[in-house]
């Protein structure tokens, strides 16, 4: 099949999502075409079969703000047209799934027209979708799409419902494939720890959603009974404020900020336990990414994390906010090695039996095949 992804290139989840299931895809011999303002951080343009089209933002002087899904839907059209995409696939309903409806209707009168399917990835929904400035676009152009697709069954149900949505939406989780250099393996673990400490990690965006200073309060906490070291990844709104508090609390020699980095792995698998107290979260990708090398997750209960962490499995789940909640379950995985041990191994075992590309991989494929094939009887 000939299919067009739409997503955004930057380091978040449904980016990365994206990017990785067109690779998938190309391996599987479809020709896969990305379409979006830059290049995908993690896009490997060299592989074959991957196709990349840059959307140009308009700044013409009249326009105060850029009007991004206007030439977004121009080229959808065109390269839909073009190159005659059986599949479009967009990441992320605003104004993704907009643009994409929009070009189908540039496109009214040719014979041959892509199927839209819509991803639905978390924040399009649970906070951006549900704010009135959008809301009445977002429904409509989930209803517009050709089918639709959400990360977890939690955010299935949340859209069917605070959207009145009666047309299908499908739960089709997400994967991960881990690098095999990582799996058991910490090369760089030396540069955090020294012999005897624990490693905790968190990598976000850092925005109020993420509520990292909650990694901190946790991370104080542990550090009382247990001698640790925290690694931040990532950047993101919220990090000034986490900083001037760490330096405040005179943490700055246990705390490593590493920032954007496109090595996540090499990180996150160097780490004892990985903390996502979120206050939303649909799926949790990064959970996904530490559960696949072995390292448990204490993370709160909402959105589609129970899905991901099976509590007192792969680690232990709490209410959002509740701190000494989860700090008790850090020190108790921290504090017994077995328990370390097995709940490690079941949270790799986990991610590889429920989120492989091999297992999520063809449910795209299918849902692909189903509209090329109803396309084609009309
Ligand atoms: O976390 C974010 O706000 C970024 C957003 C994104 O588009 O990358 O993440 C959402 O999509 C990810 C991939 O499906 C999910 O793993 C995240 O849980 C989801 N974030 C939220 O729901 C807050």
């Amino acid at each position: 099949m000939r299919i067009g992804i739409v997503c955004y290139p930057t380091v978040g989840g449904s980016g990365v999502v994206a990017t990785e299931l067109g690779h998938e895809l190309a391996t599987r011999g479809h020709e896969v075409h990305f379409i979006t303002y830059a290049l995908p951080f993690r896009l490997r343009l060299e592989e074959d079969n991957i196709y990349f089209h840059e959307v140009e933002i308009n700044q013409y002087d009249l326009f105060q703000y850029p009007d991004y899904a206007l030439t977004l839907a121009v080229k959808i059209a065109s390269v839909a047209e073009c190159h005659r995409l059986d599949i479009l696939h967009v990441h992320y309903a605003i104004p993704h799934a907009t643009s994409a409806y929009l070009a189908k209707q540039i496109l009214e009168s040719q014979s041959h027209r892509p199927s839209v399917v819509t991803t639905l990835h978390g924040t399009d929904i649970t906070l951006v979708g549900i704010d009135r400035a959008y809301y009445q676009v977002v429904k409509f152009s989930i209803e517009k799409s050709d089918a639709v697709t959400a990360v977890s069954e939690n955010l299935r149900a949340h859209t069917a419902e605070a959207f009145d949505i009666k047309s299908p939406i499908e739960t089709i989780y997400n994967f991960f494939i881990p690098k095999e250099q990582y799996i058991n393996n910490s090369p760089c673990r030396h540069e955090f720890t020294s012999e005897g400490e624990k490693l905790i990690v968190h990598a976000s965006n850092y925005r109020p959603v993420k509520r990292v200073i909650d990694v901190i309060h946790i991370f104080e906490r542990i550090k009382e009974t247990i001698p640790c070291k925290l690694l931040l990844l990532g950047t993101g709104p919220d990090l000034d404020g986490v900083r001037r508090y760490v330096q405040k609390q005179g943490l700055e020699g246990s705390v490593h900020f590493l920032g954007v980095t496109r090595e996540i792995d090499l990180y996150i698998s160097c780490g004892d336990l990985f903390l996502l107290p979120s206050e939303q979260e649909s799926f949790g990708l990064v959970a996904l990414e530490s559960m696949a090398y072995g390292v448990p997750v204490v993370a709160s209960t909402v959105g589609g994390i129970p899905e991901v962490v099976e509590d007192g499995v792969c680690g232990y789940l709490s209410p959002c906010g509740d701190i000494a909640g989860m700090t008790d379950s850090a020190l108790k995985i921290l504090t017994n090695k077995e328990l370390h041990k097995s709940m490690s191994v079941k949270a790799s075992e986990r991610a590889k039996k429920y989120f492989s590309a091999d297992r999520i991989v063809p449910q795209y494929e299918e849902l692909y095949r189903r509209l090329v094939m109803q396309q084609s009887s009309v």
